[in-house]
């Protein structure tokens, strides 16, 4: 029995020591010290023994119990300190690596330039007025000394919804009705920014959707000078205090005399260059006083009051300040492009 008790210490010592994981353990656990293993059973035949081997063997299985229970303790500590170690080490955090940026948006290059001129007018007067983009061809046309059968009115070029309504093809109807809404008493004094539509097939310097800032100034004794100054100011800021304006006769149905105002080119200072195609000048907007029939339309006396307005393309605008080549940039949305003028 002796022999057979060192025997079977031996074996579940060699077993603990092989054992990989906590499942394993349990089952020599089970193998050795259970109720049904082989110690139990040396325990119960021990009524079969003399008195003097009774109380060494008794001692002997006793010893040989703990000494297993003892390995199977301290194996299990062990197992649970190397899982521990695996799970921390899995679980590692390097608290030094660099975060993720987390790629933020910003206003769209358009937006900007838009809120930027608002601002211009803003500090001059002007208020900023919308109106729908879905217009009636009354405000759009009709008010503004187009009548029908004018030949700027052609079907051809704007998208129409029904006979009397279609998508508006500049942001003029927006002036009209706040006209309309003043009725007859000036000052009028507003800037019109939105989105207008042509048909046109898209490339590199057409879009079937675009945007368009214009402004007005109704009220007694408005002047041609008084565009004049405006225009300067605007043009300064925006470009630079070294820029030139000049403007060159020009035809609206909607203005007369109308104009178009050109600034000095700033890469040759006017000499002629490729940017403004050798002619020390650039084209930016269009301009003039308000026609006599427009003002009539919208209530006012053309006796009593007169008024200038402006029109000029954000797109144009934008191209021609940051050197980009293709109007369709603007709408295809890709953050390469977009991204460079978060700061601008
Ligand atoms: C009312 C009276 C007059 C608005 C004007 C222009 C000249 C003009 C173009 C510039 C580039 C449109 O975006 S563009 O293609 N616009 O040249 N616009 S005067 O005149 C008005 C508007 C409304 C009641």
């Amino acid at each position: 029995m002796k022999e057979r008790l060192v025997e079977l210490k031996e074996e579940a010592l060699n077993k603990v020591a092989e054992a990989e994981d906590a499942k394993q353990l349990q089952e020599v656990r089970v193998a050795y010290l259970g109720k049904k293993g082989p110690i139990t059973e040396v325990l119960r035949g021990m009524g079969k023994l003399s008195k003097e081997e009774r109380p060494v063997i008794g001692q002997l299985a006793n010893e040989v119990r703990e000494t297993i229970a003892g390995e199977i303790e301290t194996k299990q500590q062990q197992l649970e300190k190397v899982a521990l170690e695996k799970q921390l080490k899995e679980e590692a955090l390097d608290v030094t690596l660099p975060g993720r940026p987390n790629p933020t948006g910003g206003p769209h290059l358009l937006t900007k330039l838009i809120e930027d001129i608002e601002d211009l007018f803003i500090g001059m007067g002007f208020e900023v007025a919308e109106g729908p983009e879905v217009e009636q061809d009354y405000y759009n046309f009709e008010a503004l000394n187009l009548p029908k059968g004018h030949p700027a009115r052609d079907m051809q070029d704007s998208f129409y919804i029904t006979e009397e309504l279609l998508m508006r093809t500049h942001t003029s109807p927006v002036q009209a009705r706040t006209m309309e809404k003043h009725e007859g008493k000036g000052p009028v004094k507003i800037i019109c920014p939105g989105k207008v539509y042509r048909r046109d097939t898209d490339d590199a310097t057409h879009s079937h959707q675009f945007t368009q800032i214009e402004g007005l100034y109704v009220d007694e004794n408005v002047r041609m000078s008084d565009l004049k100054g405006v225009l300067n100011a605007f043009a300064k800021q925006m470009f630079g205090q070294s820029r030139e304006i000049r403007l060159r006769p020009s035809f609206f149905p909607f203005t007369e005399p109308s104009v178009e105002m050109d600034i000095s080119c700033k890469m040759c200072h006017g000499d002629g260059c490729s940017v403004c195609k050798g002619t020390g000048w650039i084209e930016i907007l269009g301009a003039g006083m308000v026609h006599p029939n427009v003002l009539r339309m919208a209530g006012f006396d053309p006796e009593k009051y007169s008024g200038f307005a402006f029109g000029m393309g954000p797109e144009r605008i934008a191209m021609l300040k940051y050197g980009i080549d293709d109007i369709r940039h603007f709408y295809t949305n890709d953050v390469r492009f977009l991204k460079q003028f978060h700061h601008a």
